[in-house]
């Protein structure tokens, strides 16, 4: 049997902690919003899961095409000893990178970071399984709150995939990336996946899909605020829309209220009105360009050494060295 650790550095009430903040914060604010990591509970993941198989929804495999093509490479240029994924999720395209890095012949440890336990152990297991040689860190943490490594070899690689990046807000994708970078030492290097300004249809259609997933995806974050802190929303008082943003070139999803209506939160002792029409905003998912992606790994202490896309230019991979 190989080693196998799990680490919390989030208290066992600092999700609740978090996420009463967050609501109180976004439902009393104009307009109402709430961050995009409160979709993320076992259906939630499991709605995501559906996403990525949906025909509009072409990030995940551009993505995949990338990583599948250049593993190898990237493997090369990093000479990793330690993979660290934020944000990972099932970790179903991590297991191209490791593939790759364990046949380079230098991975030892591979660190897996997320706020979702479910996700994490489930995936480290079925990692173990096949790769008993490897020593695996599963870090229950939010990587926005700043982590703490284990004292694995270097060089490091920290992958950050999927898009994930596009959630934050601008100036928390620069605090996120200074303090990805404040993890490294040089040598060490960030892979960071970006999807990429196209077509607004493209773009929406990913996001408002013919099957109604994402709908119920976005549904899904009143079904957590309910469950957890006891509120009455009920999800079908409000429609899913998702929207193009072209000054700030982002999608944003949004639920608009069908009807007048009040909500009651009576762990927050809240009561929310929503007029007929409002809409609460549940995430924006930014869209970037190459010289956007080079600006901001520039301004975190990064430097950009490769850049790849999908055959279709849909979706990129940057690589930086710290
Ligand atoms: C998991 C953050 C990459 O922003 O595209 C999918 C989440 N939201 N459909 C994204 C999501 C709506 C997704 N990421």
């Amino acid at each position: 049997m190989s080693p196998y650790t799990v680490t919390r550095t989030l208290p066992e009430d600092a999700t609740g902690a978090a996420l009463r903040d967050d609501v109180r914060r976004g439902l009393t604010a104009t307009p109402k919003s709430l961050p995009p990591k409160w979709f993320y509970d076992t259906r939630g993941s499991d709605l995501f899961e559906e996403i990525t198989r949906l025909p509009e929804y072409y990030p995940t495999r551009a993505e995949r095409e990338i990583l599948l093509a250049r593993a190898p490479e990237i493997a090369r240029v990093t000479g990793a000893r330690t993979l660290v994924e934020l944000g990972s999720g099932s970790s179903e395209k991590t297991r191209h990178l490791l593939d790759a890095l364990s046949r380079a012949g230098g991975l030892r440890d591979y660190v897996t970071v997320d706020v979702s336990e479910s996700a994490l152990t489930g995936a480290a297991e079925a990692l173990l399984a096949d790769r008993p040689e490897l020593r695996v860190h599963a870090l229950i943490a939010d990587f926005t709150r700043g982590v703490e490594l284990p004292p694995t070899e270097g060089p490091r690689l920290v992958a950050f995939l999927g898009g994930t990046v596009g959630n934050l807000l601008p100036a928390e994708r620069a605090r996120f990336l200074a303090s990805v970078r404040a993890l490294l030492r040089p040598g060490d290097t960030l892979l960071l996946g970006t999807d990429l300004v196209k077509d607004e249809g493209v773009l929406v259609r990913a996001y408002d899909d013919a099957a109604g997933v994402t709908a119920e995806f976005n549904k899904n974050v009143l079904s957590v605020v309910d469950r957890e802190l006891g509120a009455d929303f009920d999800p079908a008082d409000f429609d899913h829309v998702a929207l193009w943003d072209p000054a700030h070139e982002w999608i944003e999803m949004r639920l608009r209220a069908r009807r007048g209506l009040t909500v009651k939160i009576p762990e927050l002792d809240l009561v929310a009105h929503f007029a007929r029409g409002e809409e609460l905003r549940t995430e924006i998912s930014a869209k970037f360009r190459k010289e956007g992606v080079d600006a901001e790994l520039d301004a975190a202490g990064f430097a950009p050494t490769r850049w790849w896309t999908d055959e279709a230019g849909r979706f990129a991979l940057s690589l930086a060295t710290a």
